[in-house]
């Protein structure tokens, strides 16, 4: 902390930072790309966070500045709407909330931030959520507002769309809602949390593909075009009010029966459009049999759900890549209950599940068989490390 306030002083002189905000990444241990169709998902809070300094100023002007050089200080004017940096900037999370809380909390006052990040970049562990929500605590605190805690998460997933990437609201949630302990099955629309304490003797192990799944350019737009491919088949549902009465969101879908839902998974004539409507309708019934799994501590079904999923994610959702097939096959191969790719892929990360006993196996083989012949820092800390469920975000007055 002394070391980011020293930092503070040199990027904005005195006086010093009025609060310390925090919020964690995240990794998903079920449910990928459902959250937009409205699916409920049940990721954990990482213990690695953005953390900001901040002060308020008596104008309205933004200062940011942040620790890691590849982002360069970024200053703007508050007003009810911001133009954005150009596309990829990072400025724009910032803009994004800071936008959202002057809009539906403001008028709100400016300051100056310094962002210091522990979570590594386009790894599919949500940094860029964190960010948001950790500017919009900023924005509220400086200007001595407060919102639901709901709310704030529902709103700046909206918000952070003003990036060009159209998310769901899953990273925004677990970011500010997170439980020590916990995962967190979260539905949407209403955006409800329910915890669900993760069983003492499970481990899940997060490792790097390094393959950077940065959402600036090719990755946004297949993102995208994944989140458009899965509208479109419902819609075709949707317009069939004659074979599918009573449809209209992917929630209808999976309340059906399950001879229906084979039906209606087939009725679908276009290849890839039904292969992305099979991966969203039956991942989301995973998520309820790896709540329910993890509510009887059963690790091997667990598992099996999870291997499903990254199954599923490669061939129907076609959103993996060879590394993390890779990585995938190494960590079921030196004992792991189960893992897939987690986040939206494309790069980024893997998850996998273990005992206590066996975690130090799943780290030792990815590093020496996936590590090891790749060009990588001697200290892997920031790669590879077993995650433990953390707490969401907090505002600390200094
Ligand atoms: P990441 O892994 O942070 O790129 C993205 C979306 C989520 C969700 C997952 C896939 C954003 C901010 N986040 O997460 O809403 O759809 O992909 O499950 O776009």
């Amino acid at each position: 902390m002394s070391d980011l306030a020293n930092r503070f002083a040199t990027q904005f002189g005195p006086p010093g930072p009025a609060y310390l905000i925090s919020a964690p990444g995240r990794v998903n241990l079920i449910g990928e790309h459902i959250d937009y169709a409205g699916l409920p998902v049940l990721p954990v809070a990482v213990q690695r966070q953005v953390r900001v300094l901040v002060r308020p100023r008596a104008d309205r002007t933004v200062r940011v500045a942040n620790c890691d050089p590849a982002f360069p200080p970024r200053t703007f004017a508050i007003t009810n709407d911001i133009d954005p940096f150009p596309v990829g900037d990072w400025g724009n999370y910032i803009k994004a909330a800071v936008q959202h809380v002057e809009q539906r909390y403001g008028p709100i006052g400016g300051f100056d931030a310094l962002v210091d990040s522990a979570l590594p970049v386009a790894a599919g562990l949500s940094s860029s959520s964190a960010l948001v929500i950790a500017t919009g605590l900023t924005a509220l605190a400086v200007s001595r507002r407060d919102a639901p805690a709901l709310e704030l998460a529902e709103g700046l997933a909206l918000a952070e769309q003003y990036v060009g990437t159209r998310g769901g609201g899953m990273d925004q949630a677990i970011s500010l809602g997170a439980r020590e302990g916990a995962a967190a099955k979260i539905e949407f629309a209403p955006l409800h949390l329910t915890y669900v304490p993760v069983p003492h003797e499970w481990r899940f192990v997060v490792a790097s593909s390094l393959v950077a799944a940065e959402k600036s350019g090719a990755v946004q737009e297949a993102y995208n075009n994944r989140r458009r491919d899965v509208e479109s088949a419902l819609a075709l549902l949707v317009g069939d009010v004659v074979r599918w009465p009573g449809i209209e969101s992917y929630r209808d879908v999976v309340s059906l029966p399950a001879v229906e839902i084979d039906a209606a998974i087939s009725s679908i004539a276009d290849e890839t459009l039904r292969r992305r409507f099979r991966h969203v309708v039956r991942e989301g019934a995973r998520v309820l049999a790896a709540e329910q799994a993890m509510r009887r501590s059963d690790l091997e079904a667990f598992g099996e759900l999870m291997c499903a999923s990254h199954v599923s994610l490669r061939d129907d959702f076609e959103v993996s890549r060879a590394e993390l097939n890779e990585m995938v096959d190494i960590a079921m191969e030196a004992g792991a209950a189960g893992a897939r790719l987690t986040g939206a892929g494309f790069g980024g990360c893997i998850v996998a599940l273990s005992d206590r006993g066996t975690a130090p196996d799943v780290v030792t083989a990815l590093r020496k068989r996936y590590y090891a012949s790749r060009s990588v820092p001697d200290d892997l800390d920031n790669l590879l490390f077993v995650t433990e469920p953390s707490g969401g975000a907090s505002v600390s007055a200094l």
